[in-house]
């Protein structure tokens, strides 16, 4: 046995014997703590890379930050293909470009204070670079195993806040998003490419929140509009207590897809950049959503495939099969 899984054994029976309260990893933002002894199930790091305390922080909390885990010149390489797409010198077969309700609403501007989003850009090799970087690779098995697809892509611009507060991400569950399962092999991974902090909209998590079930989303009655796709989880608990994630340049975060999280406003004068990818073991199976509170979305999302491919008849499971990319190991399923 390794040192690490020695050292996580030990430390696993001494909490079976011991109910007192223990101090997990601290992430940038906070120290959280345990009362009783975990089961490990939401991670399985079979390299022995996460140390017995980030493992359990992991298990117990739903997400888990990596100082500095991705490169200045890395970042810096995003950032330039980002520009180059949103001044439309690059075309990215299936690209979605998103623009903020509020910008949409207000004069044309021809460059990337005009987008707020990137989604799916699993055909630019630039950005889809980031998926496949080994420093991410290496956590991403600790949760999915072997067999890795990336599955969603995202570059998120978050603009400064035009006053109606449109630029907030509601809290959500990402698993409202995927028909496939099983939810504890599913990570994503969202990388600060600049200081991210509660001024200029950090994300914010609710710690555990993902030892719950999928609950309804739906599109939150915010006055000021909302943005597409952003739907919110209805009813929960207001009191639970939140994390704010303020992290550096090149900081990333690991966090289940049932964990509630979402981003404040951009109270600042500069856009706010993030990028993410969800990935999924490859051994994942899709599921049917039809009688969940998965239908809307799958409603919405084949409406748009729909429209964007020409296609009448497109299946939830095909929107993401044909997104999916394997980044290690072999396609067994998905
Ligand atoms: O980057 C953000 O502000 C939130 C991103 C997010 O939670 C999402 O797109 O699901």
């Amino acid at each position: 046995m390794s040192r690490a899984a020695e050292r996580l054994r030990l430390l696993i029976n001494h909490l079976d014997r011991s109910p007192d309260v223990i101090k997990a990893a601290q992430t940038s933002a906070q120290t959280v703590t345990y009362s009783h002894s975990p089961k490990l199930r939401y991670t399985v790091d079979t390299a022995d890379l996460l140390t017995p305390e980030q493992r359990l922080s992991y298990e117990k909390n739903g997400f888990l930050l990596i100082k500095n885990l991705v490169s200045e010149e890395d970042i810096k390489r995003f950032k330039q293909e980002f520009e180059r797409i949103s001044r439309q010198e690059v075309k990215v077969p299936g690209l979605i470009v998103m623009k903020d309700v509020a910008i949409v609403k207000s004069e044309f501007v021809p460059d990337q204070r005009a987008v707020s989003k990137l989604q799916d850009f699993q055909e630019d090799p630039e950005l889809f670079r980031y998926c496949a970087l080994p420093e991410i690779l290496k956590y991403v098995e600790c949760f999915t195993g072997p067999n890795i697809m990336a599955m969603h892509t995202m570059l998120i611009n978050k603009p400064p806040d035009a006053g109606k507060k449109t630029s907030r991400h509601p809290m959500h569950q990402d698993l409202h998003y995927f028909p496939f399962r099983p939810a504890d092999r599913i990570v994503c991974s969202w990388t600060a490419m600049e200081k991210v902090n509660r001024q200029n909209g950090c994300l914010v998590v609710l710690p555990g929140s993902h030892t719950g079930t999928l609950q309804e989303h739906d599109y939150p009655e915010w006055e000021g509009g909302v943005n597409k796709m952003y739907h919110g989880v209805r009813g929960y608990d207001p009191e639970h207590p939140r994390v704010h994630l303020e992290m550096e340049k090149g900081d990333t975060v690991f966090f289940h897809p049932l964990l509630i999280h979402g981003s404040g406003m951009n109270q600042t004068n500069g856009f706010r950049k993030a990028i993410s990818c969800h990935y999924a073991s490859a051994d994942c199976y899709y599921i049917s959503v039809r009688g969940t509170t998965q239908e809307n979305i799958e409603k919405e999302v084949k409406e748009i495939a729909s429209r964007k491919y020409n296609m009448e008849q497109i299946s939830f499971e095909d929107t993401w099969a044909f997104r999916g990319r394997l980044v290690q190991g072999e396609r067994t399923s998905l």
